[in-house]
């Protein structure tokens, strides 16, 4: 770049922030590191960067203005709801050059239309929030995980999250019946009319859930609700190997018809978990726990039992009694990432196999993890009906990738993805050529091309 060029493009980004607040007001454009701070690093402290300013537009208007501006200023913006992201795609790079799209204020949600249980929701809405509306007009949204208080819908499309419920209702994607979005160029699309069936080219919405803020920017969804079942049946299965861990899940799908929660927890993860919790055993450790939790609209715990009766690991679970009883048991499975937080900062890989080499994946994993980091402690725990593994390795520097190649090479040798739920990000970028051709990467790079051909999107995520 020439003296001119650098001193003229310095000049367009100093007249971009007044202009960037003459459309979302001044107190929605945050310089400075004590407001930008928060948004600058995520919840791990793995990642983190540097931002030229935060900017918190209101409304799709707004954001398509922003976005418009800073295509004008050729200055890359990187789109946020919670921030809870766990692979680097939600916090600006280190350049001090980036725009942080804050969609917290988006976060308007309509009335639940009867005729369809669809519900429109802006991308800023928490996730708690959603559940609460539905659960208020008699439904449920069929999603949840760990961090509902602060992922916002936005960021559920945006990584086509999964969480506890997928096994039956399916991730995100699944939910999603409608996006609105503003384009790079600041154009707006809208699919909006709740239409279950629509053929007529290509599913734009389908495109962007899961493409992590790289080609558009959500800024509301139509949300197909579930039934609400209030009766619910949990069980805690003691097994002797993770091998036999994943051999029971399909049985267990394939008996269970109100199955909604099945999920794997390991040795090491259950220890350290019940440490950070303060909380005693409710039974004995062993190599795995499978945790059972089934919903139906009549008390569906006899189906449960006979169903663990049935593929013969009866005697070896307890039943939750009560919700005090059944929340505890939740809160094990759940406090697995808050326990390894705690431990410092771990090397994060939320990796998927197929059912049929799940066993084969589990038994080969520690070993693995054990050569490529000796020494180093391994909580491997995850959505077992999903074969959704995340692997978490605590002690060495997360900067060094020898564990993470390690681990995505076993990955890709049981046919497995480098990424099931929580997206490719920054993280993951440099590991696609693991289980994407050639030929499959350059549609993705004509795609990223064709609707974002100067990188204005959250660049350096899913593509390097
Ligand atoms: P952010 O973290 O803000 O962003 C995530 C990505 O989406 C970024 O690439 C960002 O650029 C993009 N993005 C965000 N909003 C928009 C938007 N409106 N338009 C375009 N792009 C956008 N994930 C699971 O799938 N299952 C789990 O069980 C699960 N459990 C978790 C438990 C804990 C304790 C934590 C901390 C995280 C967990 N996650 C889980 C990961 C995370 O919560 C999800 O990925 C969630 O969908 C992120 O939502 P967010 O609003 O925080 O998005
Ligand atoms: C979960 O299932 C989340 O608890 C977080 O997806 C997983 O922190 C992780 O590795
Ligand atoms: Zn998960």
């Amino acid at each position: 770049m020439t003296e001119t060029s650098t001193i003229d493009s310095a000049r367009r980004t100093g007249e971009l922030l007044p202009r960037l607040s003459r459309i979302v007001g001044t107190g929605h454009v945050l310089t400075g590191g004590d407001l930008t701070r928060s948004y600058e690093s995520d919840w791990t402290g793995r990642w983190s960067g540097r931002c030229l300013a935060v900017v918190r537009p209101a409304n799709t208007a707004e954001v398509a203005a922003v976005v418009a501006e800073c295509g004008d200023h050729r200055v890359a913006l990187v789109p946020q709801g919670g921030n809870t992201g766990l692979v680097g795609g939600s916090t600006p790079d280190g350049s001090g050059s980036q725009i942080v799209l804050s969609l917290t204020r988006l976060n308007g949600i309509g009335a639940v239309e009867r005729e369809s249980g669809q519900i429109p929701v802006g991308a800023g809405v928490s996730l708690t929030a959603l559940q609460q509306a539905a659960r208020a007009a008699g439904y449920d949204a069929g999603l949840d995980l760990g961090a509902r208080d602060t992922a916002t819908v936005g960021g559920l499309a945006a990584c086509d999250a999964g969480g506890l419920k997928a096994v039956r209702y399916g991730t995100a994607r699944a939910r999603i019946v409608g996006v609105e979005a503003v384009l790079a160029d600041g154009s707006t699309v809208s699919r909006m009319a709740g239409l279950l069936k629509d053929n007529a080219g290509y599913n734009l919405p389908a495109l962007l859930i899961g493409s992590e803020g790289t080609l558009a920017v959500i800024t509301e969804v139509l949300w197909k609700l579930v039934p609400r079942l209030d009766a619910r049946a949990t069980a805690l299965i003691a097994i002797d190997s993770v091998q036999q861990a994943a051999q029971i899940a399909g049985p267990l799908m394939a008996s269970l018809p109100s199955l909604e929660v099945l999920e794997l927890m390991t040795e090491t993860g259950i220890r350290v978990t019940l440490d950070y919790l303060d909380q005693a055993p409710p039974m004995a450790v062993t190599p795995a726990w499978v945790l059972v939790q089934c919903a139906a609209r009549t008390d569906p715990q006899d189906e449960l039992i006979e169903a663990l009766d049935g593929i013969g690991v009866a005697g070896q679970a307890i039943v939750a009694v009560d919700a005090a009883g059944t929340e505890r048991l939740m809160r094990i499975r759940e406090g697995h990432p808050e326990a390894v937080n705690h431990g410092g900062v771990s090397t994060k890989l939320d990796v998927g196999v197929p059912l049929r080499a799940l066993g084969r994946f589990l038994e080969a994993l520690p070993t693995v993890v054990e050569r490529a980091a000796p020494g180093a402690r391994l909580v491997a725990y995850g959505h077992l009906g999903d074969g959704n593994v995340h692997v978490n390795v605590l002690g060495p520097d997360p900067d060094d990738t020898t564990v993470d190649e390690s681990v995505l090479e076993l990955v890709a040798g049981c046919g497995g993805t480098i990424s099931a739920e929580h997206g490719v990000g920054r993280h993951k970028a440099a590991y696609l050529a693991l289980i994407r051709s050639a030929a499959d990467r350059a549609a993705m790079r004509a795609v990223k091309h064709a609707l974002d051909p100067d990188e204005i999107l959250n660049p350096g995520t899913v593509l390097a």
